[in-house]
């Protein structure tokens, strides 16, 4: 059995958003989403088992104790129940952004998780596989197996709850506006919860959800950025009203994230091609295409002058690495 492997894997911004659990044990979401995996935002995790007494965990040369172990190991449990193995695990994990800010870090970290360790542990997993495996991580690492545009069935059960890629006629940009990376105040889990179990708009954005998903799709298909980029900032923004409405309110929102959303509204008046939408945390992600996301980013760091604006284009599938990439 191979004992350590290491893999990478990129974060991934949903278009049409993950709000909310079916089931929480196993992360199955009341909602099928759809999202775009980024060429930067990167996590590199390398797992080895050992003879070692209990699992351990670094995250950018931190020893980690506490929950995020305790998610880590909950995770390596199932790892290894599946490859019928015993050993713990030392898990050493490196971000390139900022962890736990609402830019999907979750989703990369536990992507690159699932692909290291089930192949550390002998695991042969195939793509929907891995994304079965990740999601029950993390939700939205499931679907940062795959690489571009890439759908997860929402399912009703483990096997039926898994994503896979799509083909994309339009090349899509996204601009990420840090309007602040600290930590966030509440996590998406604790979040999502208080979301489903209070919040009076919770159902009706659910079924709304649904036709944007089908809506998204068909305006893709038919090269529609217009029609999709309005689908994708509506779902966005109605996602934050369920949380606002939730009691007590969740409001990730700051002043920064109102000027950017403005100067969003503003570009698009101006004629550029630019939607925005936001997970759990106050930056502003800016749909856009590739043509014009350069111009687009000119522009809006012109009238966001204390908020940094960078360009993502799509970005690849999870993959091992070998001793020579890790560098
Ligand atoms: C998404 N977010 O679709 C949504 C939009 C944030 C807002 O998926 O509880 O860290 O680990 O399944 O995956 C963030 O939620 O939550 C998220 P868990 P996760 O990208």
């Amino acid at each position: 059995m191979k004992r350590t492997a290491t893999a990478v894997a990129h974060a991934n911004i949903a278009l049409i958003k993950y709000w909310g659990k079916a089931d929480e044990r196993v992360v199955i979401p009341r909602t099928s989403s759809l999202s775009l995996t980024l060429d930067g935002l990167a996590t590199r995790t390398t797992v080895s088992f050992t003879d070692q007494q209990s699992d351990t965990l670094q995250l950018d040369g931190a020893v980690q104790f506490g929950e995020p172990l305790r998610r880590v190991s909950h995770f390596l449990d199932h790892v290894r129940q599946l490859a019928g193995i015993k050993e713990h695990a030392s898990v050493a994990s490196h971000n390139d952004g900022p962890t736990a800010a609402g830019l999907a870090s979750s989703a990369s970290g536990f992507a690159a998780l699932a692909v290291a360790a089930s192949a550390a542990a002998g695991l042969e997993l195939d793509g929907r596989a891995l994304s079965r495996l990740a999601r029950r991580g993390s939700g939205s690492a499931c679907r940062s197996i795959f690489g571009g545009l890439v759908i997860w069935h929402a399912g009703h059960d483990d096997v039926t709850s898994f994503a896979e890629p799509l083909r994309c006629p339009i090349q899509l940009a996204v601009l990420v506006a840090q309007v602040n990376t600290g930590p966030k105040p509440v996590s998406s889990r604790d979040a999502m919860r208080a979301t489903v179990q209070t919040s009076p708009l919770y159902e009706a954005w659910v079924q709304r959800s649904a036709a944007d998903l089908e809506d998204a799709l068909r305006a893709l298909r038919t090269g529609d950025l217009g029609r999709a980029g309005e689908l994708f900032e509506a779902n966005a923004l109605g996602m934050h009203a369920t949380m606002i409405a939730a009691r007590p309110a969740i409001v990730y929102w700051q002043p920064g994230t109102l000027r950017t959303l403005a100067a969003v509204r503003e570009a698009r008046d101006a004629g550029l091609p630019v939607w925005a939408t936001m997970d759990a945390g106050p930056n502003v992600k800016v749909i856009t295409s590739v043509e014009r996301a350069a111009e687009a980013a000119a522009w809006l760091s012109g009238r966001l002058e204390d908020v940094p604006v960078t360009v993502n284009r799509c970005g690849p599938a999870a993959r091992l690495i070998s001793e020579d990439e890790r560098g």
